[in-house]
């Protein structure tokens, strides 16, 4: 434990918020950089111990400012949406490479070593599709989002072996829980679900809903997110994080309709372009290093605190 702030970026987003939840909670204080493009101030905790610096990761100076005196950080600040880097790769890119880069010279200049970096299971592509994925997949970016992701890993790696840093680069699959915003038709389907079935509202499901995803509930990740600042060393080379567990759209579908007593009307309709069948991660290297809640939350126990139940 340390006096001096963690800094989170794109702590007042989905993840970054339950972040901040937990280091508060720990007796940690907080830095939050975020500029409030997908986040939300009211997403962030009342505290004395959380600090609010509405800005811009692309902007190199708001990032000095926002790293000075901090203990360590954890970058999640991204455009999130892969549909939005399809749409805007330019203005994507200045959040999600130069804002990791801006973010690795800051650290650089105050001293500061340890970074705990959000990539994404996209870097892989279809690769490994039907597998269990392990960290060693031929990396396939098929998407702006996924190459700003990858690129990122690299100039961590650069400043690891360089300048010291100890970046902690997790490769997350799909991660579930409270806060993710549903607003959108590319948003996280387990959010888009449950709340059309609280709202009543039908669900449509992309192709027999028989593909598999990785779920990750929010909580769980967290606990990782704290134990990757708190590690005494880091060991080189991205780690992937899910579970190593499939759960098909139609098995969470049960899920959801048994949390609440009941489901909407479903239709089945042709699959997503590019959609991949089934997503799972090898979890091998993240057991080896780090310790996943035990047991880690299951899908209908991880529903029911998202739906209140
Ligand atoms: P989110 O959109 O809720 O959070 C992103 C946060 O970053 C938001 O608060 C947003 O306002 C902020 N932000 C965006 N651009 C910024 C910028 N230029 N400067 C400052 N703040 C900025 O999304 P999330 O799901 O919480 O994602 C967090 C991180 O995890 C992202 O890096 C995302 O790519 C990564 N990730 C998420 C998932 C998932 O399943 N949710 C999977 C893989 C990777
Ligand atoms: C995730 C990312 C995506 C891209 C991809 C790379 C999220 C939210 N999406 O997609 O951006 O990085 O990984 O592999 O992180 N579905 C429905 N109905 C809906 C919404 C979705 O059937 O209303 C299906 C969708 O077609 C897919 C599954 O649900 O088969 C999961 O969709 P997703 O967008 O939550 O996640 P994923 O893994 O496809």
């Amino acid at each position: 434990m340390t006096d001096s702030p963690i800094l989170v970026t794109g702590g007042a987003g989905f993840i970054g918020s339950n972040l901040v939840d937990a280091l508060i909670a720990r007796g940690y204080t907080v830095r939050v950089l975020d500029n409030f493009s997908t986040g939300k101030r009211s997403n962030l905790p009342v505290s004395d111990r959380l600090e609010l610096i509405e800005g811009d990761v692309a902007d190199a100076q708001t990032v000095h400012r926002a790293v000075e005196g901090c203990a360590a950080v954890v970058h999640l600040a991204a455009v999130a949406s892969v549909q939005a880097s399809v749409e805007d790769p330019v203005g994507t890119h200045q959040s999600n490479l130069v804002g990791t880069l801006n973010l690795c010279e800051a650290m650089r200049q105050n001293g500061v070593r340890r970074v705990v970096f959000a990539s994404s299971a996209a870097i892989y592509g279809n690769n490994g599709e039907g597998q269990s994925i392990d960290e060693n997949t031929p990396k396939a970016p098929l998407t702006p989002y996924a190459a700003d992701k990858l690129a990122s890993e690299h100039y961590l790696d650069f400043y690891r072996s360089q300048h010291g840093l100890e970046p902690v680069v997790f490769r997350f699959f799909n991660i579930y829980g409270p806060r993710q915003d549903p607003s959108s038709p590319y948003s996280g389907v387990i959010s888009i679900f449950t709340e059309r079935a609280q709202k009543g509202l039908p669900i449509a499901v992309f192709g027999d809903g028989e593909q598999t995803r990785d779920f990750l509930y929010v909580g769980d990740l967290v606990e990782l997110l704290v134990q990757a600042l708190e590690v005494a060393t880091v060991e080189e080379g991205a780690i992937n994080v899910g579970l190593n567990r499939a759960t098909s759209l139609n098995g969470l579908l049960a899920a959801i309709g048994d949390v609440l007593g009941g489901l909407p009307p479903v239709s089945y309709q042709a699959a997503r372009s590019g959609d991949i069948r089934h997503s799972r991660a090898n979890n091998a290297r993240l057991l080896q290093r780090f310790r996943l809640p035990e047991p880690a939350t299951d899908m209908r126990d991880g529903l029911a605190k998202l739906l209140g139940r």
